[in-house]
């Protein structure tokens, strides 16, 4: 590829050995966590995915450049820097030819490592569509990036501060495959079990690595699956829809919209909860990684 995209040594190592790589997401990093538990969480991860035999390609753009696996100064930019925008797929052009900086979406993020042929993705909770999007029409282009990639992504099912239920429409219309890792649960981020059943549950990563295989051979693996890996220790749920509700009507009487909803939700959950969202979230993201490592070196 061009002068704009830009290989860690590490990354670019394993895909000349064709060994397993996880793709990260950088907008958790950025967007997602405050500081410096941003770093801290996104350090962990990459250590996450080397100890089970995996190579980490954390994804974002730095001054123009987009970079699949960050070296460690640059993990440190994207954690820090003030600079750092939110960049779904239709911003990725913009922010290189503008020299800039971003951090990418669950949708830049696959796109970029479907591009450098990476296949196994973790993140914390997909985007989806937001309640009141018959109104707004606000539903995450996470969904339609997922819909046109051959990615598999590892998520605690989509972030509770959605509507669940349209979400799940949404997968099944866009035909973007998706199974429950030990559960029939379909999860819901923040809690273990969102109130919505998924037909399909799979025990194990080498099942995993099963369909990912059968995808190809029938040639649904244009439109990515989902690995929804539910958090072990929710939050309690009368805690969690009270500090949804006042976020929500927070959100409304701030005039936030727009790319601004679901990073102004999760600060709040951190702020509110006293940290407690935060440790859910640092465990969610700790757990796909690790699940999604197991995939990739199963797949081998
Ligand atoms: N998962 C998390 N924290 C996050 C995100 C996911 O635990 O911050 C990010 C992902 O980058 C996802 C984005 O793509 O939130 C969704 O944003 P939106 O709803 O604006 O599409
Ligand atoms: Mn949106």
């Amino acid at each position: 590829m061009n002068g704009a995209i830009k290989f860690s040594a590490e990354v670019s190592a394993a895909l000349d050995a064709k060994k397993p790589i996880v793709a990260l997401e950088s907008t958790i990093i950025s967007h997602g966590l405050p500081r410096p538990s941003n770093l801290e969480v996104a350090r962990e991860c990459e250590s996450i995915v080397r100890g089970r035999g995996a190579t980490p390609a954390t994804i974002a753009l730095l001054d123009g450049v987009v970079h699949i696996g960050l070296e460690v100064n640059e993990l440190e930019a994207i954690a820090n820097r003030d600079d750092i925008s939110k960049a779904s797929t239709r911003d990725l052009a913009i922010i290189i030819a503008s020299g800039k900086s971003a951090a990418t979406t669950v949708a830049a993020t696959a796109h970029i490592a479907a591009l450098a042929g990476i296949r196994i993705f973790a993140t914390g909770g997909l985007g989806g569509v937001h309640r009141g999007a018959n109104e707004s029409f606000d539903e995450s282009a996470d969904l339609t990036a997922l819909s046109q990639l051959d990615m598999t992504v590892v998520c605690a099912g989509v972030k509770s501060i959605l509507d669940v239920h349209a979400t799940l429409e949404r997968l099944e219309t866009l035909a973007i495959g998706l199974v429950g890792y030990k559960t029939r649960n379909f999860p819901g981020f923040y809690l273990t079990d969102s109130g919505f059943e998924i037909e399909h549950q799979v025990d194990s990563a080498n099942e995993i690595a099963a369909i990912i295989k059968a995808r190809n051979v029938v040639q649904t693996s244009n439109h990515a699956l989902i690995v929804a890996n539910p958090v072990v220790k929710e939050m309690p749920k009368s805690r969690h829809d009270e500090i949804l509700k006042n976020g929500l009507a927070n959100a409304q009487r701030d005039g936030i919209d727009g790319k601004y909803v679901t990073p102004y939700l999760l600060e709040y959950f951190h702020t509110a909860s006293n940290g407690e969202s935060l440790a859910i979230n640092t465990e969610i993201i700790k757990s796909n990684c690790a699940l999604a490592a197991d995939i990739a070196v199963a797949l081998q």
